[in-house]
């Protein structure tokens, strides 16, 4: 299995325009297009994602700016919602084996935090040291100087929500999902080009 975060957000990207073009606004989802696409990729999902097959209610939840349609941005909340209920969760990744490519990636958001979080200290918590490990191996290619040790600093103080000096969970998926739509970004306007 690779852990590769940049993979991962490629996955979420190529989800998200899989149902997205299939009728009308090619770069946002509209009611049906997000219902297939929960259909469809949270199929086999525990629990804590059935609210989320509640098309009306999730539209409603998800639609910050009211055009009635989830765009990218919108879309990314919602998986990193649903991440960070799976990481709460008890149940393992066993259960995810016949898994869609969505499940597979929150999965692999998982794997890749407690990969590093686990290394010292807190286990479920990344200190200084475990976040420059993550960025280096797994994101070397986002930095523009991964070795550079202000950047590591920098960036554990925008994640740092609640000031504990450690990146949790949540704190690290609001970065991957804000990288995300940076990289959605590109990939539309290189598209639309
Ligand atoms: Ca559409
Ligand atoms: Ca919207
Ligand atoms: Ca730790
Ligand atoms: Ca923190």
């Amino acid at each position: 299995m690779s852990y590769n975060l940049g993979r991962v957000m490629d996955e979420l990207i190529l989800v998200f325009h899989k149902y997205s073009g299939k009728e009308g606004n090619k770069y946002k989802l509209s009611k049906t297009e997000l219902r297939t696409l929960l259909e469809t990729e949270l199929l086999g999902s525990q629990a804590d994602c059935q609210d989320a097959l509640e098309v009306d209610k999730t539209l409603k939840n998800l639609d910050q700016n009211k055009d009635n349609e989830v765009d990218f941005e919108e879309f990314v909340s919602l998986v990193a919602m649903l991440t960070i209920a799976r990481n709460k969760s008890s149940k393992g990744p066993e259960e995810l084996k016949k898994s869609s490519k969505l499940n597979k990636s929150m999965m692999s958001l998982i794997n890749v935090f407690h990969k590093y979080s686990g290394k010292e200290g807190d286990k479920d918590k990344l200190n200084k040291g475990e976040l420059k490990t993550l960025l280096q191996t797994e994101l070397s290619d986002m930095l523009k100087d991964p070795k550079d040790p202000s950047a590591v600093n920098k960036i554990m103080a925008d994640l740092d929500m609640n000031q504990d000096g450690e990146a949790d969970f949540q704190e690290f998926v609001t970065l991957i999902s804000a990288l995300t739509v940076i990289s959605n970004e590109f990939f539309e306007e290189y598209d639309k080009n």
